[in-house]
């Protein structure tokens, strides 16, 4: 039989800690270092009780200043930190998902970037009501891809794709003040809310929250998704690697970090150009070799198989291999870092959007019209830097894991078809998944989503979680940094099944599938959305009563906090790992973890202890098994 073994944490750390070695050679500064000399953190930041909104202050609330100078109390202050971090988060994932709409509308049939799959534009064109019939498909992606446009600043009515929604829901949504507006419409009005002398009520506060969450889920993330499957192809499961290992050191290795995958692709695209590669031999490289950091290596993992070189606390890593040549980033969970230890080795740190400018960077604007020229430019001025490797630098982790990828709605759909014996014609549904819920051969389905935080023991609780949900039946969906720490474990090689109760292992070998499956980078927490609405549809329940859950063990961003908002208002628990700077109120604990329930059926729960988060979360399965009688 197969050798078959999880990589372990401390693996991953001895890995880490040789890196560090060198680091120490050079004197680099790194993140292991920085946490140290933060620690302990303020505990009125920690707490979300420091207000800096107006200039009367900053007020902090203390047992003897219950108040800030304008009179808002504790909860108000919390609440409007919690609203303005989600709308950090919202625009943040909107904005990425306008540039997929802007770069779609300057498709061209004989440009950088095409149309790779017209049958999703036209579903969503028809999803949408525009005629199709006839209509030239770049005539018809320049029509859908304006439309996506407006969806940020439409005047009147709630965001389109609502209407993917189980029936009866985007009403309900729309009568609590829940449904998303204009996208860039809830940005603002949660800047609004929270501004000096708006809101300091709790419950609104909260409701805006979940609001802009909800712009960013089913309006910004969601066409971020599907614009990029059009663009690029609609992810298929494809077999690649993850972790550090899968940098070659006889090769120029070229690091995509960020998100936009019009970068990324493009980097892949002239890469494989057979004058780079000659180019890359001329400079005594056997090849070139792109592997990827955070959520821009989903996305090009997921539609071309490109290797992960890791996940968000692993960016220095790749530098400190003294074998990156180009690190190439756009935007989003970049460390500032990266550029004074990319000057310690001979990593070029190129940054190519105005979003994300940096110190110590080289800056090669990137945009749809020159996109060919810069990639071009990017990749060879990786190749030249090959010789300025310093040997005595180079050293690679050995660590890596094979890993099957590429997950999206369609594909899962397509691969739990061969499950049942189900004579009816299923296809295109998610009837199959649901006969392995209900019979109780699969209990339910985490979606694990989310970050690295030093403030967890990096990977530890996205391994630890999956491995006890996959001994337990649960099937686990997962994105984001979540899902490259499952790749680099092992637990996306289909071996992994071993792992799994009797009834996960039996429906990961009639379907070929590793236990945890990779649905994509974080705006690919949209592809979630939709899996849960046709799986209520298919089942004729509400979201909220199907036996799934959310969980973002190790999250850091304002956008986890936006998605954790969204998952929530779709109706489903969702489970954190790290406290979002709400410890200071009580009222606000109240209203997320309780109090929300009353409108969607769903709240959060916030345990930094893992092993009774995961406890709670089959518990939560189980609980809403039981309601519905299965
Ligand atoms: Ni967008 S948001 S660290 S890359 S998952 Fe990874 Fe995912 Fe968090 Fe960032
Ligand atoms: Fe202080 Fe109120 Fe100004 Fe905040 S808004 S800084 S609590 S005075």
């Amino acid at each position: 039989m197969s050798e078959f073994k999880l990589t372990t944490v401390e693996e991953f750390e001895a890995a880490t800690n040789r890196l560090l070695e060198t680091g120490a050679k050079v004197g680099a500064d790194s993140w292991q270092m920085r946490v140290k000399n933060q620690t302990p953190h303020c505990k009125f930041g920690e707490q979300g009780i420091c207000c800096r909104i107006c200039a009367m202050g900053p007020c902090r609330i203390t047992a003897k200043a219950p108040r800030g100078i304008c009179g808002c109390d504790a909860h108000g202050i919390v609440g409007r930190n919690y609203l303005k971090f989600t709308a950090g988060g919202a625009a943040t994932h909107s904005d990425h998902g306008r540039e997929i709409c802007n770069t779609l509308y300057h498709s061209k049939p004989d440009g950088a970037y095409r149309v790779k799959d017209p049958d999703k534009l036209i579903r969503i064109a028809k999803e949408w009501g525009v005629e199709t019939e006839g209509k030239d498909i770049y005539d018809l992606a320049h029509e859908v891809a304006y439309m996506g446009l407006e969806e940020y600043g439409k005047v009147f009515g709630y965001q389109r794709f609502l209407d993917r929604m189980p029936a009866g829901q985007k009403e309900k949504l729309i009568e609590l003040e829940l449904a998303p507006r204009a996208i860039d419409r809830e940005v603002s009005s949660s800047l609004h809310t929270a501004h000096m002398g708006c809101s300091s009520l709790p419950e609104q506060l909260v409701r805006q929250s979940l609001r802009c969450g909800m712009a960013d889920g089913w309006g910004g993330s969601m066409a971020g998704t599907e614009f990029s499957d059009v663009l690029f192809g609609t992810p298929k499961p494809i077999e690649t690697e993850a972790n550090l290992g899968v940098m070659k050191e006889e090769d120029v290795n070229i690091v995509v970090h960020g998100h936009d995958p019009s970068l990324s692709e493009k980097i892949c695209d002239w890469a494989e150009d057979p004058e780079m590669i000659a180019l890359a031999k001329s400079v005594g490289a056997k090849g070139i070799t792109i592997s990827g950091v955070c959520c821009t290596s989903n996305e090009v993992a997921m539609r071309r198989g490109i290797p992960m070189a890791g996940n968000f606390l692993q960016q220095e890593n790749v530098v400190l291999t003294g074998a990156c040549e180009a690190i190439v980033v756009d935007v989003q969970c970049i460390f500032p870092a990266l550029g004074p230890l990319s000057k310690c080795f001979h990593t070029k740190f190129v940054t190519t959007s105005p979003i994300a400018r940096m110190p110590d960077s080289e800056f090669i604007r990137f945009d749809a019209e020159t996109a060919d020229e810069k990639a071009k430019a990017i990749v060879k001025l990786a190749v030249e830097n090959f010789k300025n490797r310093k040997p005595e630098l180079v050293h690679i982790p050995q660590l890596k894991q094979k890993a099957t990828v590429g997950y999206s709605l369609e594909a899962i759909v397509k691969v739990l078809d061969n499950v049942t014996n189900s004579q009816v014609d299923v296809t295109g549904t998610t009837k199959p998944l649901l006969e392995c819920v209900t019979s109780g051969v699969i209990r339910g389905a985490v979606a694990m989503v989310g970050c690295n935080n030093p403030k967890v023991r990096p990977d530890t609780a996205h391994i630890d979680l999956m491995k006890k949900l996959i001994a337990n039946d649960i099937i686990i969906v997962a994105s984001g940094c979540a899902a490259q720490a499952a790749a680099k474990a092992g637990l996306m090689d289909k071996r992994a099944k071993d792992l799994c109760g009797a009834g996960l292992k039996r429906v990961c070998e009639l379907a070929d599938i590793p236990p945890v499956l990779h649905m994509g980078s974080c705006v690919d927490i949209s592809r979630m959305m939709v899996l849960v609405a046709e799986l209520a549809k298919d089942s004729g329940l509400q979201i909220n009563q199907l036996p799934v859950v959310g969980c973002a063990p190790e999250w850091m961003s304002e956008k986890a906090v936006s998605i954790g908002n969204y998952v929530v208002a779709t109706g489903l628990d969702t489970f954190l790992g790290v406290d979002p700077y709400v410890a200071g109120s009580t009222e606000m604990q109240y209203w997320l973890t309780e109090g929300v329930r009353q409108w969607t059926g769903s709240a959060y729960t916030v345990e930094t202890d893992i092993d009774k988060l995961v406890d709670k979360m089959i518990e939560r399965i189980e609980q809403k098994r039981e309601a519905i009688g299965i």
